[in-house]
């Protein structure tokens, strides 16, 4: 009998599939043809299986809206990005990257700010001057100087319905500290147990989703850095939605917004509408990018 479900969670070979109506969930294999066409079921990923057997088997993998590497996730919609203030310390030339990743991906992208306990007032005023610059490029941002007062945390989790969610950020920002603060029954592993334990294999082998306030969310590991390999230089413009809202005024199509003339953006940057320290990063970037083409 064919069903659909979708997969939450992958341990070595096994799938455990959430049937979409009688909402159980059901351990399966993937045919073995999927090996042949070189297909891989991700968690994430929305599928008919057939489930007669002790065991059931995943027929088809419907089409996927998009697909993560890091953490190998299907057909995710929005990702929070969790931003330390302190420990490690804000840098904004990693949030603007971690941002274009996610775009890139045509994934929203959320910023939640944690920490802020560890700067001082000034520090954090600062700060947060600095972010109501991403609120004003489009982003939501969560960044209460008491990081996981009851009302915040509940206004990013009323963000999870009908939505697959992922947590993603430095090592340390405190990804898993927000998760347990979300739904206390987890008990997540934080710190440096949690550090240790993603060096070794097991814990990115097991990549699952969890049932939170109508939809589906993943703590994922951390990172240290991350690259752009991915993105072209025609992309990287289209990548920052406050330079988007702008460029359809510049002069020439396909404006990259640093020599042309009549570029709006740039006129936006003067006027102080476009952040400096996202223009900046921009070029940065676009350097980064072409540096990856003359290597390779
Ligand atoms: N002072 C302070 N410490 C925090 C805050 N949030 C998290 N921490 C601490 O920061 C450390 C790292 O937090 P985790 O939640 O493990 O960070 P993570 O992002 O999950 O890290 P990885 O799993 O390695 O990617 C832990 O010791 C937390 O207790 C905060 O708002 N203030
Ligand atoms: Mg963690
Ligand atoms: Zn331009």
């Amino acid at each position: 009998m064919e069903k659909t479900g979708r997969i939450i969670k992958s341990i070595s070979g096994f799938y455990d599939v959430l049937d979409d109506e009688s909402k159980e969930l059901i351990r399966t294999r993937a045919r073995g043809n999927f090996r042949k066409r070189k297909i891989k079921p991700l968690v994430g990923d929305k599928v008919t299986f057939d489930a007669t057997g002790d065991l059931g088997y995943i027929l088809e993998i419907l089409p996927r809206e998009n697909s993560l590497v890091r953490p190998p996730i299907a057909n995710v919609n929005q990702a929070i990005v969790v931003t330390s203030a302190a420990e490690p310390n804000f840098s904004s030339n990693l949030l603007d990257k971690i941002l274009i990743n996610i775009e890139h991906n045509d994934i929203e992208p959320l910023i939640y700010l944690t920490k802020s306990d560890l700067l001082s007032e000034d520090k954090y005023v600062e700060l947060k001057q600095a972010l109501s610059g991403y609120h004003d490029a489009g982003y939501q941002v969560f960044d209460d100087q008491d990081s996981y007062n009851d009302d915040q945390v509940a206004r990013l989790e009323a963000t999870f319905a009908d939505k697959i969610t992922v947590f993603t950020g430095q090592s340390g920002a405190g990804k898993s500290t927000l998760l347990n603060h979300i739904d206390t029954e987890l008990g997540l592993a934080t710190a440096a147990i949690s550090q240790t334990l993603n060096r070794g294999k097991h814990t990115t082998r097991q990549v699952s989703l969890f049932d939170i306030s109508g939809g589906l969310v993943a703590d994922t590991p951390g990172f240290s850095s991350i690259d752009l390999m991915d993105v072209t230089p025609e992309e990287l413009p289209t990548l920052f939605p406050e330079f988007l809202k702008y460029s359809g005024e510049c002069q020439f199509r396909g404006c990259r917004h640093v020599n042309e003339p009549g570029c709006e953006v740039k006129q936006k940057l003067a006027e102080g509408k476009v952040m400096k320290s996202r223009y900046d990063n921009y070029l940065y970037f676009l350097n980064e990018i072409n540096s990856y083409k003359k290597r390779y």
